[in-house]
């Protein structure tokens, strides 16, 4: 329990936006904000290392391609400055122009900024509708005092939390005024409750706002904005007690002169090699967008992909078959006029399956049907079903994204088995609590499989029960499979069976480690091998009994049997 206090006394909340942009306001040293217009730039700002954003009017209303005339309606800006506060997490400042109307609509805008996480509103004491500061500044008139403070007082009184700033922009030095006018308005605005004044100067030099600085004497503290006076150093602001400088309106710019250049060059040259690498790559607008997050979200929350992929292993040459194998693979013999293959992978989209990898090895160049994919495994002749089922997943990643339909090149089944390998792993455990990785096909009738050649090779497979009446309703698991089982034969395996995706890794990986452990084994290993390890981990196969429905090819006499099955 001790322990349990000390942890929820150290829990404690992160600061709210609004106090952190306090802190940035109040620190001793001089801080910094950035301009953003949409939630890109913002997130950009943030990467940068800047402590809070300015959402400046004359950006936001230029990246909508309107005029900085309150052209944008205020619930424009709204919309815009949360999309900022989404995609950020340090502190916002809006450009609140004049709070959009009188101290009502003041009232309302300090609500609307906190329900959606800005931290503070600057607002300049000139009238609705304002133009920008630098166009005929002179010319503009300034607001009533009284009114402006009435309007400052009316925010304060109507924010929640108390930690949200209102910044009073004194407008003063930019209508020609000059110093004294300035100070009056300011000392006003910071009684009615102005968390810190903006001193505003369309000057080249910055002498208007260090007059003004070192006449305020830090009795609150003071922001600028130096877009015109820029060439003043920054270490000038700080010796005179500056508190916060806004880079105003320079990730606009910077953009505007980016996309001129780029429209510019992709209309002259009508490609896009001129700016390709002079422009971000598109993966790194999706990492400022992202993505990543939603990914792993969606593994966390979507039900999972349940559309199937298909390996297909048909490497082997199938000497059995004898000169009619010479030079094609045994997958593509024809079965009543379309190679085996061919029936087997209609059999799969059939039922939804349309991505469909064959492994080839044996006369590869005869493999011409469309729509498959294809894997090679080069060392056929030396090398087992294993070894063709790694190329595979050498070849492709996706092979582990959702469920794994595995089976071979000589094996016709019906398309209803692959419904009940599906059935099989839909459930959500077993009923003894287990969560199988795969399903596979075993035929009960095995006895008379065998009777069709006395060296037929056949999996033959020890389940956990026998087939019967119990096996209906009950699950049934592989316990082993072998050429040769020491103990109870309760099927043969069809050589078809369907992987989850956390089955398919598990198979990937178990394959993978068997190749490290023990290479020249590895090229000798088969199917039924691997199958029996992973039983042996700890690792649950289902057993889906049938009765026949499926034909291996390894005669001739198969393939007459195979034009009546297709
Ligand atoms: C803005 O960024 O919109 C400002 C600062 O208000 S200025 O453009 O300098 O007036
Ligand atoms: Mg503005």
């Amino acid at each position: 329990m001790a322990q349990t206090v000390v942890d929820l006394d150290r829990a404690a909340p992160p600061p709210s936006k609004a106090a952190a942009f306090r802190r940035v306001l109040t620190a001793p040293d001089l801080a910094f904000l950035c301009e953003a217009h949409d939630g890109l730039s913002a997130r950009i700002a943030e990467e940068a290392g800047f402590a809070g954003v300015w959402a400046s009017g004359l950006s936001i209303s230029a990246a909508l391609g309107v005029r900085d005339n309150n052209e944008a309606s205020w619930t424009q800006v709204l919309e815009v400055v949360e999309f900022m506060a989404d995609a950020t997490t340090v502190p916002i400042m809006l450009d609140g122009d004049t709070g959009y109307g009188n101290f009502n609509n003041m009232r309302r805008l300090v609500q609307k900024l906190e329900s959606r996480d800005v931290a503070a509103v600057c607002i300049e004491d000139k009238l609705f509708p304002k133009t920008n500061s630098f166009l005929h500044g002179e010319a503009q008139p300034l607001a009533d005092i009284d009114e402006f403070c009435g309007k400052i007082r009316a925010g304060k009184a109507a924010q929640r939390d108390p930690d949200f700033s209102i910044v009073a922009r004194v407008e003063a030095f930019i209508a020609g005024w000059g110093l004294e006018e300035a100070l009056r308005r300011a000392r006003a605005y910071h009684a009615a409750g102005a968390a810190a004044i903006l001193i505003h100067s369309a000057k080249s030099t910055a002498d208007e706002v260090l007059s003004f600085l070192d006449a305020w004497d830090g009795r609150c503290p003071v922001v600028l904005v130096p877009t015109k006076y820029y060439t003043t150093p920054t270490e000038v602001f700080r010796d005179h007690g500056a508190s916060l400088v806004i880079w105003a309106n320079h990730m606009v710019r910077a953009s505007i002169a980016a996309m001129q250049k780029a429209a510019a060059t992709i209309h002259e040259e009508q490609n896009l090699l001129g700016v390709e690498d002079a422009i971000a790559p598109v993966g790194e607008v999706f990492r400022l967008q992202g993505a990543d997050e939603l990914e792993q979200a969606e593994k966390l929350y979507l039900p999972h992909d349940r559309t199937a992929r298909a390996v297909v292993l048909a490497a082997a040459r199938g000497q059995e078959l004898g000169a009619l194998t010479e030079t094609v693979p045994k997958a593509m013999l024809e079965v009543a006029g379309k190679p085996l293959l061919g029936h087997i992978a209609d059999a799969y989209r059939r039922t939804g399956v349309k991505d469909i990898t064959v492994v080839r090895g044996h006369g590869k160049d005869a493999f011409d049907l469309p729509g498959l994919g294809y894997a090679d495994n080069a060392d056929f002749a030396d090398t087992h079903e294993v070894a063709s089922l790694a190329c595979a997943f050498d070849t492709d990643s996706r092979l582990t994204d959702g469920d794994l339909f595995v089976s071979y090149g000589d094996v016709l089944f019906r398309r209803h088995v692959l419904d009940m390998l599906a059935d099989a792993l839909s459930a959500d455990s077993g009923d003894d609590g287990s969560m199988p990785i795969a399903a596979i096909a075993v035929d009960t009738n095995w006895q008379e499989s065998r009777n069709r050649g006395p060296d037929r090779r056949a999996d033959l497979v020890t389940a956990s029960l026998t087939y019967g009446r119990e096996a209906y309703s009950r699950d049934v698991w592989l316990v082993e499979m072998s050429e040769q089982p020491q103990s109870r034969i309760d099927g043969e395996w069809m050589g078809l069976m369907r992987f989850t995706a956390p089955g398919a890794a598990a198979l990937r990986d178990t394959i993978a480690a068997c190749r490290t452990d023990d290479p020249e084994g590895f090229r000798a290993l088969r199917m039924h091998d691997l199958l029996t390890r992973m039983v042996a981990a700890g690792q649950p196969f289902k057993v889906v009994y049938t009765t026949g429905h499926w034909l291996d090819i390894n005669h001739v006499d198969d393939l007459v049997l195979a034009g009546s099955f297709v």
